[in-house]
């Protein structure tokens, strides 16, 4: 007999270990966005987030179709920051909230089972809130210090990570200077996955570094 849906649905929909965040100006004078991502794809990337908080909603639309159509085509889940509406529009597998999009309940509410939700989230209540209101998964971070958040102060570190991921049953992904080498110190403290800007997008080498993180993300589950 298969096992109850309500048990797995959650992991089961979560199918990725290494969520990559865009920000197109760290890669501006070597490539192209789309370039840049087609080589994350090429070395394993699974889940891409568009954050590219600067565009107005139709170049966010033209960019976001694009992004569909390429990871559509190496079958990887992309998601929309904060705006489910184009999400819906292109046809995102989810949309990614942050604490000042429209709450996590109200988007659920009005997209049902139509896309994945992950919220950005920097403590245990937020963590809580976004659990209870629908989230499929949750980022938690900063974890340590990135250049990107100094101003939001302290970074979380590890023992908020252990704390949340103890307290939440949807998948805890770490975010907020993770690097290659923090990979194992974070999953070891719970984490489910991992989240990254710069140290994809900042490397010499996106392709051999995408490989390089899927194969210990591999090995870690
Ligand atoms: N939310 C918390 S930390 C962060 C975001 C979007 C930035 C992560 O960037 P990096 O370069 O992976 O530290």
């Amino acid at each position: 007999m298969p096992p109850p849906l309500r048990l797995h649905v959650n992991v089961v929909m979560v199918d990725f270990r290494l969520y990559l965040i865009t920000d197109r100006k760290l890669i501006a004078d070597r490539y192209s966005l789309i370039a840049a991502v087609r080589l994350a794809l090429r070395g394993g990337v699974k889940a891409i987030q568009l954050r590219e908080k600067d565009l107005n909603a139709r170049d966010l639309l033209k960019l976001a179709y694009k992004m569909r159509a390429l990871t559509n085509k190496h079958e990887a889940k992309l998601f929309i920051n904060d705006r489910f509406d184009i999400a819906i529009a292109v046809g995102a597998d989810g949309v990614h909230l942050t604490q000042s999009s429209i709450p996590v309940h109200a988007v659920r509410n009005t997209v049902k089972k139509k896309l994945m939700i992950g919220v950005s989230t920097h403590s245990l209540k937020e963590a809580k809130e976004a659990e209870k209101g629908g989230a499929d998964f949750i980022t938690l971070g900063p974890v340590y210090r990135t250049p990107s958040k100094l101003k939001y102060g302290d970074p979380v570190g590890p023992n908020t990570l252990r704390n949340v991921g103890r307290k939440i049953k949807i998948p805890v992904f770490a975010i907020g200077g993770i690097k290659g080498d923090k990979v194992n110190d974070v999953m070891e403290a719970g984490a489910y996955g991992v989240a990254m800007i710069s140290e994809i997008f900042g490397a010499d080498n996106i392709y051999g570094k995408a490989m390089e993180l899927t194969k210990i993300l591999n090995n870690k589950v």
